[in-house]
């Protein structure tokens, strides 16, 4: 039965506290597609390291960011969690379509320029370069048929596909060419201080992001403090000046899911502030379930380890069944087990 359902898999760094925007550009989505399809969800700890990380701090937030996975109701029973540098499959994967991968390629990837542009010209990483192909290694290993990611993501899913076509030209048919799969609202959440930037989870000011893991008053306080305009009306808009009430208006969307013009009409006559108290009322009511049921997972370390542990022990099953077709593909003797 299994193995006749697709398979989807997806995955977020722990490169700091999970954001708005990752829940509603990812995690929401993961919930929902457990029940149609065959799910993998991993900690992606060795994309964290392609910018500098504090050690302890990364073993810290891998943890937190798998309780959150099954506080977000991602159920171990019916998908796979794991963490990403558990199942050395996703590394030697990686290397291999490194080797294939070209360098004009990967120049071009939007995320790489942006987070390269962040930081000293010779300190940054060649494995900043190779994050892509290290997320197509992630998603071909399991011969994903579907990858729900936010829009931001969406380059490195067609790299994904570029690359295994290539793969597939160069050395037979081998992997499953993975779709994305976007959000219809919300794809891309915007900072509440700078609404023209992704709201992110290794951006450091205070007002930026609204966190998974923080109370329900932090959580009001900055949407309440979030950047909008002068122009005092209450409608969606590609306007780059509009840009914060856009925003809070696409968080009201994503969480409260009426249609635009439902939305536009309930806040005629409005002002912003009543734009934000709305606004932060439908984030507590979404998150609180989930700050809750992570407050207890907090507590039960030896849960978390045992999912975890059961989770890479599945996962390198399947990826192993890959990693030894792509083996054989390239040319590499085959190891005797
Ligand atoms: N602002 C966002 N709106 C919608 N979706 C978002 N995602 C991230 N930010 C937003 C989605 O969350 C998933 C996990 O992302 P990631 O951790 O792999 O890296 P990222 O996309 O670079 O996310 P961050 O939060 O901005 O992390 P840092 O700051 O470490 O780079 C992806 O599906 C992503 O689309």
């Amino acid at each position: 039965m299994e193995t006749q359902r697709k398979r989807v898999l997806s995955g977020i760094q722990p490169s700091g506290n999970l954001t708005l925007g990752n829940y509603i550009g990812a995690l929401r989505q993961w919930v929902a597609e457990q029940a149609v399809y065959q799910c993998y969800f991993c900690v992606v700890d060795l994309h964290a390291i392609t910018v500098p990380q504090d050690p302890a701090e990364l073993r810290q937030k891998t943890r937190e960011v798998a309780a959150l996975y099954l506080a977000a109701g991602i159920d171990p029973e019916r998908s796979t969690i794991f963490i990403q540098s558990h199942v050395s499959a996703h590394a030697e994967l990686g290397w291999m379509l490194t080797c294939l991968a070209p360098l004009g390629w990967l120049y071009r990837m939007t995320q790489f320029k942006d987070k390269s542009a962040k930081q000293q010209q010779e300190s940054v990483g060649a494995g900043l370069l190779n994050y892509p192909t290290l997320m197509a290694a992630d998603i071909l290993l399991y011969q994903a048929h579907a990858v729900p990611v936010g829009d931001d993501q969406r380059q490195h899913l067609e790299f994904t596909r570029d690359l295994a076509q290539r793969f597939n030209h160069h050395y037979g048919e081998t992997f499953v060419i993975p779709e994305v799969m976007i959000p219809k609202a919300g794809a891309r959440i915007m900072g509440l201080d700078n609404p023209n930037a992704k709201m992110s989870k290794s951006e450091a000011s205070e007002y930026h992001a609204i966190y998974l893991t923080e109370t329900p008053e932090q959580s009001k306080k900055k949407l309440m403090r979030a950047v909008t305009d002068s122009f005092a009306e209450i409608r969606f808009s590609d306007e780059p000046e509009r840009a914060g009430v856009n925003n809070l208006l696409t968080i009201y969307e994503a969480l409260s899911g009426q249609t635009h013009d439902a939305i536009e009409a309930q806040f005629v006559g409005k002002g912003y502030g009543d734009l934000k108290k709305a606004v932060a009322e439908v984030v507590n009511e979404t998150l609180n379930p989930m700050r809750s049921h992570y407050q207890k997972l907090t507590q039960d370390a030896g849960y978390l380890d045992g999912i975890l542990a059961s989770g890479a022990e599945r996962a390198r099953e399947r990826a192993e069944q890959t990693l030894d077709l792509v083996r054989e593909r390239m040319g590499f003797t085959i190891p005797k087990r």
